[in-house]
């Protein structure tokens, strides 16, 4: 585990369902039903209250899906979490410089529905990252740089905690954001 940021973010590995923190964020897709990936293990951990209300969220606010870059909240269902944030990072193209801001935005809308849910801890996948393509390396400081800005302006939330599947890929981010870490 690794703190960075006087220990509002924190670093660390392993499964994010598991966590018992006041919001896990979903690293989800535009539909909200699920899939697979990090999105695929919250509903089976959390069971199909988590689907009900994503339902709910599709018919009364966004029948056509929710926008890359938005967030939304719901019940943790059967997890120790009190809240599941989901929100959709960017299908990586490489050509497109809207991406780093889509992936910003996904934190940053994260981040604000926690503050405005006055919540203490939230939990971040590394969004986009898997089956959506986003490059490791590009996205760690686009996250590092939304994280500490967020917080410089905010109380709330206090802690931020990345969760990584593998030892690799926090090895990744941290070799990336290194040069940031020294200039703070
Ligand atoms: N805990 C922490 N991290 C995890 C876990 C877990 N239990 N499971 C996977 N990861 P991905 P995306 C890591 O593909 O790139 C889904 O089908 C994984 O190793 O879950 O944003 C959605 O429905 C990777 O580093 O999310 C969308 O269609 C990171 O989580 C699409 O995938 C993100 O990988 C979203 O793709």
């Amino acid at each position: 585990m690794i703190e960075l940021e006087n220990g509002r973010i924190i670093l660390e590995t392993g499964d994010i369902t598991q966590l018992h923190v006041d919001a896990i964020v979903n690293a989800a897709n535009s539909s909200l039903m699920g899939g697979g990936g990090v999105d695929g293990a919250i509903h089976r951990a959390g069971g199909p209250e988590i689907l009900r209300e994503c339902r709910i969220i599709r018919q009364r606010q966004f029948p056509q899906g929710l926008p890359t870059g938005e967030a939304v909240a719901t019940g943790a269902g059967n997890m120790k979490a009190r809240y599941i944030i989901h929100t959709v990072g960017p299908i990586f193209k490489k050509e497109d410089s809207r991406m780093d801001e889509l992936l910003a935005n996904a934190y940053i809308n994260s981040l604000s529905i926690a503050r405005d849910l006055g919540l203490q801890t939230i939990a971040f996948p590394a969004i986009s990252t898997g089956v959506y393509g986003f490059p490791k390396d590009r996205a760690a400081p686009i996250v590092f740089k939304s994280l500490r800005h967020f917080f410089s302006l905010y109380q709330r939330p206090q802690k931020a905690r990345l969760l990584f599947f593998k030892q690799s890929d926090m090895d990744i981010f941290l070799e990336s954001i290194k040069g940031m870490i020294d200039e703070s």
